[in-house]
């Protein structure tokens, strides 16, 4: 998708925070800023796995030599660590404008009764308390100059719980309803609230759920054929470059053969 030089204008030396950027979503988010500005823009990323991060900063900065990107090592389930990047963020990446709080997971399809309690935290930690705190770091800053975007992925999930979700789900309400109140409170504000719900995007995001086992995170997809990361990374990207005054509030985004978390049609052979 090309975005236009509409788009390149509003955000040209705009500063943008992604968690999660190693991969996936993130990733592609941190490519789709640097094509849609030309690369004139400064980017903050992200994750757990820093040489992932590092590579990726290689090569956005190889094909954008003007791009500007610090890269930080962060686990957002860590509230402490958040604490000290913020604290350690140079003079020329505090003034933050667009914040992705991307970074979330799901682990297990256990059924409620049965749920390890450290998949539990984990979830409650890196997609709520994370997410939370995240969002509070940066909003004195967007409130300081009355404007910025704050996108929420989100999920079907978050609307439509399902079997096997129990934590997963009750994270993206969580994620969902807060997401909501910031709006209004934001009300008299020119800061954006931008919610995106993604229904099966193909990522590193059911390896993960199924512990590394890849026949498993297989069979999710297994005769769909799903979303892929690009598809959302264009849509943030679009939301956050329309005229100030417009917000896309929310967006529930499905491939062709998904209509709910448990309506999605699966070719056989
Ligand atoms: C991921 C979508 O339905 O697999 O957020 O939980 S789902």
């Amino acid at each position: 998708m090309s975005f236009g030089p509409q788009a390149a204008e509003r955000l040209t030396n705009k500063i943008i925070l992604i968690t999660g950027a190693s991969a996936g979503i993130g990733e592609s988010t941190a490519w789709d800023y640097a094509k849609a500005s030309n690369g004139e823009i400064k980017l903050i990323l992200t994750a757990r796995r820093i040489e992932r991060l590092e590579s990726l900063e290689k090569d956005l900065s190889t094909q954008f030599p003007q791009i500007k990107i610090l890269t930080k090592q962060l686990d957002v389930s860590n509230l402490k660590d958040i604490e000290s990047f913020f604290q350690s963020l140079p003079t020329e990446f505090q003034d933050i404008d667009i914040l992705i709080n991307n970074a979330g997971k799901a682990h297990g399809v256990d059924k409620i009764g049965t749920i390890k309690q450290e998949d539990i935290d984990v979830m409650f930690q890196t997609n709520v308390l994370g997410m939370i705190s995240m969002t509070q770091h940066v909003l004195p800053i967007m409130k300081q100059k009355d404007s910025g975007d704050i996108v929420q992925l989100g999920s079907i999930a978050g609307r439509d719980p399902y079997p096997g979700g129990g934590i997963y789900c009750a994270t993206k309400a969580a994620l969902r309803s807060f997401t909501h109140s910031l709006r209004k409170e934001l009300i008299d504000t020119k800061i954006r609230v931008i919610e995106i719900d993604p229904g099966n995007v193909e990522t590193e995001f059911s390896n993960t759920r199924f512990f590394g086992d890849l026949e498993k995170a297989k069979k999710v997809y297994q005769g769909t054929e799903p979303l892929i990361a690009k598809d959302i990374s264009d849509l943030i990207v679009y939301t956050t470059t329309r005229r100030s005054n417009t917000v896309i509030a929310e967006t529930l985004i499905f491939s062709t053969n998904q209509a709910s978390a448990s309506h999605l049609y699966r070719k056989t052979d």
